[in-house]
């Protein structure tokens, strides 16, 4: 068995590369879960079961494919704040899984429903079952992280992260048992912040990926210091963490026994190595599903001797 730990768009190509592989299990995140017009929105989640049922909008890197939002234009013209872009189609995933929770499934429950119906090729994982937020701490204020980067455009200035709820949350008995019972763990290259962060975060989880940390290894999500796309600097430099290879291995080294960074950075290796982590080289880029397949290969053959 393999499990991933997985966030949504950042993740999606390695999680598609490894499910042709093998059958993985898929731990997602749910910091970025939002209650949106009585729905329970998971991005997330949605965007590796999409993923993995070949319905992912891949240009976006979430939604669904080819979808509308009739629904979106007409809520904003019943006056309604619709600020976040829920497609018609993507609609039908928040209204069965609001539906199932409210008849009393869990989130994971509903997510493996929710999967199975749409045939997505993995066992997909909610971290918990428990309701967190990543809030971002900004100058005029703390907002939901989706309200920082799709209301604001992710432009206010960036003072802390906290997950809202991570005290009283738990992760689940398929998480736990996931870590424990998998040959290998990855770390998918998700933001470590946004998307990776709140699953680690959780109640026994770095200490459960600490005993395993031979057999975890992570791909790095950033190539150099600049080459960023998305919010990951902010966040990362709000939370005192280099941003490059390096803060990404300090941010995993009680986790991780193994990173990958991208060839173009083996100028950093020594600095990697000196934090006590194995580090090998390759191109990590994932343009096709055939780069996809290629990292997912080389993945399955890195084991830490450390
Ligand atoms: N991201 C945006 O930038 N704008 C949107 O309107 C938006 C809508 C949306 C709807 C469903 C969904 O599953 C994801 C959506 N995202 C949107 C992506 C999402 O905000 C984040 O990129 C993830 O939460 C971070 O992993």
């Amino acid at each position: 068995l393999v499990a991933i730990i997985a966030g949504g768009t950042g993740s999606v190509k390695l999680v598609r590369g490894l499910a042709r592989l093998c059958k993985p299990a898929v731990i997602a995140n749910v910091g970025d879960n939002i209650w949106l017009h009585g729905l329970y929105v998971c991005p997330d989640v949605d965007t590796i079961v999409y993923g993995l049922a070949d319905m992912l909008d891949e240009k976006r890197g979430w939604g669904v494919k080819d979808d509308t939002f009739s629904f979106l234009d007409q809520m904003k013209k019943s006056g309604s704040d619709a600020w976040f872009a829920l497609g018609d189609r993507d609609l039908a995933t928040h209204v069965t899984r609001t539906q199932m929770m409210k008849n009393g499934k869990t989130l994971t429950q509903a997510t493996a429903l929710i999967a199975k119906a749409y045939g997505a090729r993995a066992k997909i994982l909610p971290a918990s079952d428990d309701e967190i937020a990543t809030m971002i701490l900004t100058g005029s204020g703390e907002m939901h992280l989706q309200k920082f980067w799709v209301k604001n455009a992710g432009r206010p200035a960036v003072r802390g992260v906290r997950y809202a709820g991570i005290k009283k949350a738990r992760p689940t008995r398929e998480v736990l048992d996931a870590i424990r019972s998998a040959d290998r763990i990855v770390i998918a290259p998700g933001n470590p912040v946004s998307s990776i962060g709140p699953t680690l975060a959780l109640a026994g989880v770095r200490e459960a990926l600490a005993r395993r940390r031979k057999d975890v290894v992570t791909v790095s999500p950033l190539i150099g210091r600049s080459a960023l796309s998305g919010p990951a600097v902010k966040y990362m430099s709000a939370l005192g963490i280099a941003s490059s290879p390096v803060g990404i291995a300090e941010f995993y080294r009680d986790v991780a026994g193994t990173i990958i960074i991208d060839s173009k950075d083996r100028g950093m290796a020594t600095a990697i190595r000196r934090l006590g982590i194995e580090v090998h080289e390759t191109n990590i880029t994932m343009r096709g599903k055939a780069d996809e397949v290629r990292l997912g290969k080389y993945l399955m053959r890195q084991k830490s001797t450390n």
